[in-house]
């Protein structure tokens, strides 16, 4: 089966990475599209980061329902335009947000988030929430780590998110640790050994997630809001977005 996972913004270092945390636990017979748009924010640290980065995340879903992907990830914790993928895409679509929570769940009585900027944190309570997470999750911790810092080499990124994850266990007494950034995918298995309990990777989740689903059979129910949108025109920039007729 081809998986289609989409890093929503525009860095392809992030994207090269987000492909390989997904290639790492792709049962054989799997292959990975790990692509990026070419429009959109370099990073998305904000609301405005994650709404304009939807268009650009719809391409690449189009562009993957055309090569014949059997399911989707939407790479960025999140979760950005996932009602919107659905309704385009004929597969599954997860969220890493969505499929870390859900993981981590079967892991342990509580879990913690550890993310990125402070900013970002209200975004990861309104999606524990939306999926019945808010029983399970302990807390959401930011680093005050820009995006993109997880890009640059030998940066101190790694040391300060496992001494968050390590209060996390200590403070929100959390027997899981769910990444909250897709760019800290490759950090997964060394802060883990460093924590001592187990830390999730939303990539990793959402790529074996799809797999499961397919392999049952099952796809997004297009009884009513996931159906295909209507379809109507586009005008100006988003022109080439007009669905049907
Ligand atoms: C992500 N931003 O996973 C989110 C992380 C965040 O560009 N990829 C991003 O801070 O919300």
């Amino acid at each position: 089966m081809l998986i289609n996972v989409i890093n929503p913004n525009t860095t392809e270092s992030m994207t090269e990475k987000i492909g390989a945390a997904a290639r790492a636990v792709a049962a054989a017979g799997t292959t990975v599209r790990a692509a990026n748009p070419t429009m959109g924010p370099a990073s998305i640290e904000s609301h405005y980061d994650e709404a304009l980065a939807v268009p650009g995340l719809l391409e690449q879903i189009a562009a993957g329902e055309a090569a014949g992907a059997a399911g989707h990830v939407v790479a960025c914790f999140g979760d950005p335009g996932l009602d919107a993928a659905r309704e385009l895409a004929r597969g599954p679509v997860v969220g890493i947000a969505e499929a870390a929570m859900h993981t981590a769940s079967f892991l342990g009585r509580g879990f913690s988030v550890v993310t990125t900027l402070g900013r970002t944190t209200g975004r990861a309570w309104e999606l524990a929430h939306r999926y019945g997470m808010t029983g399970f999750c302990r807390n959401v911790r930011a680093c005050e780590i820009p995006v993109l810092d997880l890009e640059i080499p030998g940066s101190n990124a790694r040391e300060t998110i496992t001494q968050e994850c390590k209060r996390a266990v200590e403070d929100d007494g959390a027997d899981v640790i769910v990444l909250g950034c897709a760019g800290m995918a490759d950090l997964c298995r060394s802060i883990a050994e460093q924590v001592g309990v187990p830390v999730v990777d939303g990539v990793a989740a959402a790529t074996k997630t799809i797999e499961s689903l397919v392999a049952q059979g099952l796809a997004t129910s297009t009884r009513s809001e996931y159906a295909p949108p209507p379809a109507k025109d586009y005008s100006g920039l988003l022109a080439r977005f007009t669905v049907g007729g």
